[in-house]
């Protein structure tokens, strides 16, 4: 189809602890038959525009994480995803994986019990235990790096560890931030100079791959033992408690033994949803199971008329 035609793309809204998810089902682009690693490197380079016209605003956020459905190499896989914002293609996403679960279960495309799902970055399992209520058994995660120095202008020394759990992510719990939705814009000013200041030293994770994800944690409400603020690529906040983010702090706190496997974490976010998760050691990385709730939200057709300015969003 030409870029000047007229194009409709059916989507399946949901969201994953209050952080949403648009899963593309019909009207996306071909990557191919190759492996999702390589199809996300062609979702990236050829289609960015498409991405943006579903993701960013005036039909989305930079708040929102897309999905597009893919036929999966292994055929006994539920699907394959590529998930992207509206900063462009990301790795994995753990709230997006949740909210793939409750809308291919909605669709009648999946049943409870566990099912396959391809990512760039590996084969993820999926367990749904009901509509809603979603258990995601992620990648391997680990810590690279601890106790990273940094010095932040303007606030001074700033010390991290660098670890992946699925994207790769600077975690920082040394702060003098109150880690709550009414300190947002000091958590984000503080968070986005951490990440430049990566960015500006060329530090990176093990196979070169950007810090693109900071999580700042802080004490847990409620009974959760921690509450976290994860600043996204796309500038914008993570409302839930961040799967890969979760993934990779529990990898922290197995290596640092103030978690045991198959001992529960229950990770509160910035707007008090709760992911609980658990890791087991596989050899010296951590294979974590996140637990999360999500809820379709819509059904729609998003319409990209080519005479409308922003076809492709705003950027
Ligand atoms: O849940 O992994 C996640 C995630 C990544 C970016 C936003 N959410």
């Amino acid at each position: 189809m030409s870029e000047k035609q007229w194009k409709q793309v059916k989507v399946i809204d949901s969201h994953t602890g209050g952080e949403p998810t648009r899963i593309i089902i019909e009207g996306g682009p071909d990557l191919g038959t190759g492996s999702m690693k390589e199809r996300r490197q062609i979702l990236s380079h050829q289609f960015g525009d498409f991405c943006s016209s579903v993701i960013s605003e005036p039909r989305a956020s930079n708040v929102w994480v897309g999905g597009l459905l893919c036929q999966p190499v292994n055929p006994e896989a539920a699907t394959g995803i590529i998930y992207f914002n509206s900063a462009g293609v990301i790795n994995m996403c753990g709230h997006g994986t949740i909210g793939l679960g409750v809308s291919l279960l909605h669709m009648g495309r999946i049943k409870l019990g566990q099912h396959r799902i391809e990512t760039p970055v590996g084969e993820v399992l999926i367990n749904m235990h009901g509509k809603a209520k979603v258990s995601v058994n992620n990648v391997a995660s680990y810590r690279y790096q601890s106790e990273v120095e940094l010095t932040i202008t303007g606030v001074g020394r700033v010390t991290g560890d660098i670890a992946w759990g699925g994207n790769w992510f600077f975690l920082v719990r040394d702060h003098n931030l109150r880690v709550a939705l009414d300190n947002v814009a000091n958590l984000e000013r503080f968070a986005g100079g951490i990440r430049s200041e990566l960015a500006r030293q060329g530090l990176t994770g093990e196979d070169g791959g950007e810090i693109d994800h900071i999580q700042l944690y802080g004490p847990g409400q409620n009974g959760a033992d921690s509450q976290n603020f994860v600043l996204c690529p796309s500038g914008a906040y993570d409302r839930s408690p961040c799967g890969t983010g979760t993934s990779a702090k529990v990898a922290c706190l197995m290596a640092d033994g103030e978690l045991e496997a198959g001992q529960t974490w229950r990770q509160q976010s910035i707007v008090g949803s709760v992911f609980e998760v658990c890791g087991t050691w596989d050899g010296p990385r951590v294979l974590p199971e996140i637990t999360g709730w999500a809820y379709v939200t819509a059904e729609s057709t998003l319409q990209l008329d080519p005479d409308d300015p922003f076809k492709a969003g705003i950027r």
